[in-house]
């Protein structure tokens, strides 16, 4: 007995003298995208994996698959519930069926401004959201830049929401983006990401609403004449990870990957909005009748959105909606 308690003590204290790096496996992350590799999550990602690659000796490597190779957003989230992919960089909006509080960042001109996106989506509103996921299946390691939200169509200039009027616009697949636009006359479509580039050059669809880096980066200028600057929603990425997967890691695993979503996190942010300005330009080179909608046309279309706040506070949870407007108010006072 004596000899056994020993032996157990040697192999503890051996245990507790191994270095880190032994609770560091070798792991292979597949971490899909719908967008393609020059948009500027690239730039997070090329960030986030090599500071994983030197922090973990170069055991935990990170593999990339772009443009919607394993699926898109949803399909993608889909798959790290069940443990059968690890990591998804994804809108919040297509998986409001699955999280209904992540609608709220689809609630129309939310957000003025980056820094204010920044602030709540780093602050205590953001791990809120975040804390909730676990619950399906889903970590959150970081929120990343989508970006704010401008319209894109082959047939008019919209100049006033009125311009929408029977215009067949795609929107991510949720509820409220669909009455946002449904509000304005316009006939929305819901549609995977994935299918977009396809609907447009088909005339399936007459317009789009993405950020300048994708309408670029996605090409949607080679098959759209019109852009109109309507900055009408800020949509944050999710750098999600699989939580079945996720809980057999070590925390030292867990560090790591969390404090390089950070460090990809600002890379990638950086990356956008240095993007953002030669994009637009790049759009107008390409051809497309740019317009920015006046200040006083903004307003309308701002007041005009109001009533899908009220429709969706409910799907989306009153309590949510308050907090993140409370945020917004603290955000603004400084
Ligand atoms: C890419 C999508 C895209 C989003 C959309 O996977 O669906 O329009 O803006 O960035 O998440």
């Amino acid at each position: 007995m004596k000899t056994r308690i020993l032996a157990l003590a040697a192999v503890s204290l051996l245990a507790l003298a191994l270095p880190a790096t032994a609770e560091i496996k070798d792991r292979n992350i597949r971490v899909s995208n719908g967008v393609n590799a020059d948009h500027p999550v690239g730039d997070g990602v090329k960030a986030m994996t090599q500071c994983v690659t030197d922090k973990s000796g170069g055991k935990i490597k990170l593999t990339a698959f772009w443009g919607g190779a394993l699926g898109g957003d949803l399909q993608a989230t889909q798959a790290l519930r069940s443990g059968t992919q690890e990591m998804v960089i994804t809108s919040t909006s297509p998986l409001v069926g699955i999280a209904p509080a992540l609608g709220v960042f689809d609630l129309p001109f939310l957000f003025a401004n980056e820094k204010e996106a920044d602030a709540v989506l780093d602050g205590e509103f953001g791990k809120h959201v975040s804390d909730m996921l676990p619950n399906y299946g889903l970590v959150n390691l970081a929120y990343w830049e989508n970006g704010f939200r401008n319209l894109t169509n082959s047939k008019v200039p919209v100049e006033k929401w009125e311009d929408l009027n029977g215009m067949k616009v795609r929107v991510m697949q949720n509820n409220i983006f669909l009455d946002t636009f449904k509000n304005m006359g316009a006939n929305a479509t819901p549609m995977a990401f994935g299918e977009v580039f396809a609907a447009l050059e088909t005339k399936a669809i007459d317009a789009q609403e993405n950020p300048f880096v994708t309408i670029d980066t996605s090409k949607f200028y080679e098959v759209q004449n019109y852009l109109s600057v309507t900055r009408h929603a800020y949509t944050p990425f999710m750098v999600l990870f699989s939580k079945p997967i996720w809980d057999t890691y070590s925390p030292e695993e867990q560090t790591i990957l969390s404090e390089c979503a950070v460090v990809g996190r600002d890379a990638q942010r950086k990356a956008s909005r240095e993007l953002s300005e030669k994009s637009l330009a790049k759009l107008k080179e390409a051809g497309m009748k740019v317009n920015e909608l006046s200040p006083d046309e903004q307003n309308r279309m701002r007041e005009k959105a109001q009533v899908v706040y009220e429709k969706h506070a409910g799907s989306i949870g009153a309590d949510v909606v308050k907090r993140i407007q409370d945020a917004l108010a603290e955000v603004r006072k400084n």
